[in-house]
């Protein structure tokens, strides 16, 4: 028998070293998807305390701007540090409140650690350029500087790595960080604190205080942070509903948004594919996370020729797949994360019959644990054409596929929805590879060859186009997001050279 869970995640929060202070008797209810039981009441911020914040952010954003980046590089150093010691209690706290496999829930938090050793690298290479100017004797250049508060708004099934992509860029560049978790999981945004608390700690006072602060509460909260003129930019992760909320309310106040909506992802498998490798791309991508990864693979083209051969095959290992308690070696598949996510997987299923679709798999399997939680059994669906659910994302593990005969017809199929997240492509054909990266091609954020659209390392940029709003976070440049560009151009001769050819001489 497990330990039983609440006592399991009271335990892990007081070794992660979370204050008694944070829980209360009223507050937001932390529960856990294994069981579905409440697992701790945790304090909610008012209105008045997280204006109060912002402000201490915004107090702590005069002081750390001009520590240098090298030297902000090393707290996130040190919050790397932190984190590498916490992996397997942070990472199991994520498996107890989101519902994650034991390995997902780890790398979750190996993520964390990869973005603070790329911050810390970048914290020496927030670069400008040097750019030949028309004037003789001047030096055009642009210089980074810090932008001001940054404020993370996070979804619940990346807990805390959303919150590490923004916080590690975001601190090296010179920002304080104000994070809204996700309602639905508060403990692990508390754990996280207080692994920055102990990072801070450590660094000693160049840090000034209300550098890193975490805000409980609901909805409200984060409406604070979105209208509050002293944050700069904030970045969203949730629905794209929520972000064309967001998005335009920033937008009034000219301030930042790197927007991290939903996505409707899809792959391609032309004739030329490995079959077992596509098997098992597909697998991870459409099953792991119980499909609740923004980038889950959740729409499947398949060549007309290998049909028959790949999905069978699919439908079997769709079968065979366990579901059941996240922390048992074995399975894959756990919980969805509450009710309304297994209501909305059961409509999409109603919805895709309607359509004509053949539904393997989607039932709720009983018997893991009591009534309150929701295990289901991944689907997948096979559509006569693309139709219906089939164009909307349903954060639940639904594969819908269909059949395509030209490659030009997938493409078009696949960029016929209106997120543009992730997507892939299975082919051993370098034509149609190359194609579908071209312009021509995807018109996703990411475009992957041989591999499926979920599961991106943090070097490179991370986001989509389209509803899933336009942002990127972690690797590549990203980062010039969250700093503000000025162009300098200096003039060290005696005479004034104007631009362009004009001539404006006077008196003097
Ligand atoms: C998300 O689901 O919000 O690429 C992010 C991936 C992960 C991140 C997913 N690295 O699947």
């Amino acid at each position: 028998m497990a330990t039983p869970v609440r006592e399991s995640a009271l335990a892990f929060l007081k070794k992660l070293g979370v204050q008694d202070s944070a829980f209360a008797s009223s507050g937001l209810a932390a529960r856990s998807p294994i069981t579905g039981e409440t697992v701790a009441t945790v304090r909610a911020h008012s209105a008045a305390e997280a204006g109060a914040i912002i402000a201490a952010a915004h107090e702590a954003f005069l002081t750390w701007r001009l520590v240098p980046a090298p030297r902000r590089g090393e707290l996130v150093r040190l919050l790397g540090e932190e984190l590498r010691a916490a992996k397997d209690d942070l990472g199991f706290l994520v498996t107890l409140e989101a519902g994650k496999i034991t390995s997902e829930g780890l790398g979750e938090v190996q993520e964390m650690i990869d973005i603070c050793d790329f911050a810390v690298g970048l914290s020496r290479q927030l670069y400008g350029l040097t750019i030949a100017t028309e004037r003789p004797s001047h030096r055009m250049m642009e210089t980074w500087h810090p932008l001001g508060v940054c404020g993370v708004i996070s979804a619940f099934n990346f807990p805390v790595a959303v919150w590490s992509w923004n916080a590690a860029l975001a601190l090296v560049c010179g920002n304080p960080v104000v994070w809204k978790p996700s309602e639905k999981t508060p403990l692990t945004a508390l754990a996280t604190q207080a692994i920055v608390e102990r990072a801070l700690k450590r660094f000693g006072p160049d840090a000034p205080p209300g550098l890193c602060a975490l805000r409980t509460g609901d909805r409200a909260i984060g409406e604070i942070m979105v209208d509050y003129p002293r944050v700069a930019v904030v970045s969203a992760t949730g629905s794209t509903r929520m972000g064309r909320e967001v998005g335009p309310r920033l937008a009034r106040r000219f301030a930042r948004a790197i927007l991290e909506l939903g996505g409707n992802n899809a792959a391609i498998v032309a004739p030329s594919a490995d079959l077992d490798l596509a098997l098992r791309g597909i697998a991870f991508a459409a099953m792991g996370t119980a499909g609740q990864r923004c980038t889950t693979l959740r729409r499947l083209f398949v060549h007309g020729s290998i049909y028959d051969k790949l999905v069978p095959r699919l439908a079997r290992v769709y079968g065979s797949v366990r579901v059941g308690d996240p922390r048992q070696t074995g399975v894959l598949v756990g919980p969805l994360i509450d009710a309304a996510a297994f209501d909305g997987m059961e409509r999409a299923l109603g919805d895709a019959r309607a359509h004509g679709g053949i539904i393997h798999g989607g039932q709720r399997v009983a018997g893991i644990a009591g009534d309150a939680a929701f295990y289901a059994a991944p689907a997948l669906v096979e559509m006569p054409a693309q139709a219906g659910p089939m164009l909307h994302e349903t954060f639940a593990p639904i594969l819908y596929v269909t059949r395509y005969q030209s490659l030009s017809e997938a493409i078009a199929l696949q960029n016929a929805v209106g997120a543009g997240l992730s997507s892939s492509i299975f082919t051993l054909d370098m034509r149609e590879a190359e194609t579908f990266m071209s312009a021509a091609g995807s018109d996703c954020g990411i475009a992957n060859v041989n591999i499926g659209p979920s599961g991106a390392e943090i070097g490179g940029a991370f986001g989509g186009e389209k509803e899933t709003g336009g942002g990127r976070e972690a690797g590549s440049d990203s980062w010039k997001a969250y700093m503000r560009r000025a162009t300098n151009t200096v003039n060290y001769g005696a005479t004034l050279p104007l631009a362009q050819g004009v001539v404006f001489d006077v008196e003097g």
